[in-house]
């Protein structure tokens, strides 16, 4: 999810930013990635301004907002809307899309099939559609993993768990990373950062946290898998070793980190995912490839472009460290929503 919408309420452009994010999510809907990222780059901006924007000009001179989005938050700041949004909702279809796309694991091509097939409403996937496991526990619970959790509640929720895990092995460290970590007033789930003093490599925690996930299942507070636990290929740069599923119908992330990746993963795992992003671009720009492992030095690459070597290891454990090498003044969580 990319939707850090709890920090705007007490914003001065709070209004503005809340129709730009549906606009936005339009285009994030019909796939329309070039304006969807020139709009959240557009709301970074107007997140960091004291001041209220009413004018076109004073919006176009703000850095990431063209001509023709300056001219929108005008017309947002003197009307209190937007028309180009209200035609792109007005379509019943649209509204049954966005309700379908809402469902866990469902992308676009899957929602305008089912729609395509006259399916309506949440009941017609839930007696008609031929739905995978993943998807029928995103329309059983459609409400409750829709709904961002409040800031206090990640907290408890967490605590239940480093409490359990405590218990499993008290050497095991664990944090809430992702928006929570960034201040977010609420997250859309909980993502919790495994890690043990002396590993160095993500499978030294598998045995802990299938450990971990049996004792919260029985316990009742895990309630489904929705991508199991796999170990992350030794020297490959995949998926890590996660494990995703609910919680009481919180969905809830787990990422095990060794010691030594500790903060390359501090850092993907905190986000957003447009700062993880431009600082990845960064790393290449100065002859560095940045992953979720670490900050290594550039990769050399063999006649068919593959990959000959990972490159060398500059730096994992250490998330200020990864910043001074490359050469970026160190921000805090909260300071990287973009
Ligand atoms: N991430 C990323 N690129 C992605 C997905 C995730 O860089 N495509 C990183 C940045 C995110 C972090 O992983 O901050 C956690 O992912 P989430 O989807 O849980 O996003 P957030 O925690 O930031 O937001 P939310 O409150 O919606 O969970
Ligand atoms: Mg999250
Ligand atoms: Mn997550």
């Amino acid at each position: 999810g990319t939707k850090d919408r709890s920090a705007d309420a007490r914003n001065p452009n709070a209004h503005t930013i809340e129709i730009l994010q549906k606009m936005c999510d339009y285009y994030a809907r019909v796939n329309d990635t070039w304006r969807t990222l020139a709009y959240r780059k557009a709301i970074a901006t107007l997140r960091r301004q004291p001041t209220r924007i009413t004018t076109e000009d004073e919006a176009f001179r703000l850095p990431n907002i063209g001509r023709r989005l300056a001219a929108k938050i005008e017309e947002i700041a003197c009307t209190n809307r937007l028309r180009r949004l209200e035609y792109a909702n007005d379509e019943p279809l649209d509204r049954i899309l966005e309700l379908f796309l809402n469902v866990y694991d469902v992308g676009l091509s899957r929602a305008n099939k089912w729609i395509a097939q006259g399916y309506r409403t949440l009941d017609d996937l839930r007696l008609k559609a031929d739905l995978t496991p993943n998807q029928r526990i995103g329309v059983d619970h459609y409400d409750d993993l829709n709904s961002r959790i409040p800031r206090a509640e990640v907290a408890a929720l967490f605590a239940y768990v480093r409490r359990e895990a405590a218990l499993l092995d008290p050497r095991v460290e664990l944090l809430v990373g992702g928006s929570y970590r960034r201040g977010a007033e609420s997250s859309g789930d909980v993502d919790i950062i495994v890690t043990r003093k002396g590993t160095s490599s993500s499978a030294e925690l598998v045995p802990f946290l299938e450990e971990l996930i049996a004792v919260l299942t029985r316990k009742g507070f895990l309630v489904a898998t929705l991508a199991a636990l796999h170990a992350q290929r030794p020297g490959k740069d995949g998926p890590g070793s996660k494990w995703h599923g609910c919680c009481v119908w919180r969905r809830i992330d787990f990422l095990l980190v060794p010691e030594s990746e500790y903060g390359a993963a501090l850092i993907y795992f905190t986000g957003n995912d447009i700062f993880n992003r431009s600082m990845r671009l960064l790393a290449s720009k100065k002859g560095m490839r940045l992953n979720q492992r670490g900050l290594y030095k550039e990769v050399m690459r063999g006649k068919n472009r593959g990959k000959v070597t990972e490159g060398e290891l500059l730096e994992g454990r250490d998330e200020k460290r990864i910043f001074e090498l490359l050469g970026v003044k160190w921000r805090e969580p909260w300071e990287r929503w973009c």
